[in-house]
């Protein structure tokens, strides 16, 4: 049995823009700190401009490689936009994700998995200059952006992973791998619902945050509350604030790409939430994803269509949206408590 390796690409930022990011990167190195998948590495997203500025978070990542027990490296992306069709001369710092991706699809020994919960962009640059290598040896992009309605004539707004770099988001879409696509929104951006062909869901951080222990409890308070970074592992393993957690535990969380991650790793959530083998979930699967066709346009807005198999594109579909957001809550909790004590 090969253990799955996989390149997660997000925009984890301190100052935080939405700490999602820091969620689904607690969950990611939960799966690799159990040994279900090894990290190859983290690529974060050149960080826009801001008052204040923000820092791609290499704190997040080595407090979360402390927690695990893992050494996962990581990279900070291209500043410079991705356009199709453009020769481009990049500075080095701007190719420093591209080529992390392009090597480690290169000397992999086993097919690699890439989660993209952040912008396309340095995918979409290694995509460009070596798409043989996505052909050889990427089993596949969990691409976690995007609107699920299949007409864009019915959309409002974009959906932010794909306004940051629109013809990056577009040249997935001709990657010669399988494409797992998982739409945020249905039609309209920032709709809080529930929706059959979109991932959003949301929790009271505290339904997990209570339950876990204390070091875990300190990453999250570390980025939630904004606390200083410099005395980082100290900061992790000191007391916990109490009254921090109260306040942080009270406040929901917008969730996208759990799904995609638990997929990835071979195993799907019943809609009870348990977590089983992907095969042994059957009409009881949360989740699932559907083979399509899909056409985007370099605006990124995208038209599909269902499909037999074969087409190598995917769309993620709830299958219960009653109990979505309360299955994929015990889900995240049971994920963050594996293999701990
Ligand atoms: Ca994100």
């Amino acid at each position: 049995v090969t253990t799955p390796r996989w390149i997660h690409q997000t925009d984890l930022f301190r100052p935080h823009i939405d700490p999602d990011d820091h969620w689904d990167l607690a969950c990611v190195m939960a799966l690799a700190g159990s040994g279900r998948v090894k990290l190859e590495g983290v690529v974060i997203d050149s960080p826009p401009a801001a008052t204040p500025p923000l820092n791609p978070d290499a704190v997040a990542v080595a407090q979360m490689n402390y927690l695990r027990g893992l050494s996962a490296p990581f990279v900070t992306g291209s500043s410079a936009p991705f356009a199709s069709g453009v020769s481009r001369t990049l500075e080095v710092r701007d190719r420093a994700a591209m080529r992390f991706i392009l090597d480690t699809l290169q000397s992999s020994s086993d097919p690699v998995t890439i989660h993209i919960v952040g912008s396309c962009r340095d995918v979409a640059l290694a995509l460009d200059a070596a798409p043989e290598l996505f052909r050889a040896n990427c089993a596949g992009i969990y691409l976690n952006a995007g609107q699920g309605a299949p007409d864009p004539e019915t959309w409002v707004g974009l959906e932010y992973n794909v306004a940051v770099n629109a013809a990056a988001y577009q040249s997935l879409f001709s990657a010669p791998c399988p494409l797992y696509w998982v739409p945020c929104y249905y039609a309209i951006y920032e709709d809080r619902t529930v929706r059959e062909y979109a991932s959003w869901w949301d929790f009271e951080q505290g339904e997990v945050l209570r339950d876990l222990p204390g070091g875990f409890q300190n990453y999250f308070l570390s980025v939630l509350g904004q606390r200083p970074t410099a005395d980082w592992l100290s900061d992790l393993l000191g007391p916990v604030d109490a009254a921090a957690l109260e306040t942080f535990s009270r406040k929901r969380r917008n969730m996208w790409s759990t799904a995609g991650f638990l997929h990835a790793s071979g195993r799907a959530v019943r809609t009870s939430g348990e977590i089983v083998a992907l095969e042994d979930a059957g009409s009881d699967a949360l989740f699932g994803f559907l083979p399509v066709t899909v056409q985007c346009d370099d605006a990124g807005r995208t038209r599909w269509q269902h499909a037999d198999e074969g087409t190598e594109r995917f769309i993620f579909r709830v299958n219960n949206i009653e109990h979505y957001a309360s299955a994929m809550t015990r889900a995240v909790k049971t994920l963050l408590l594996e293999g701990l004590g």
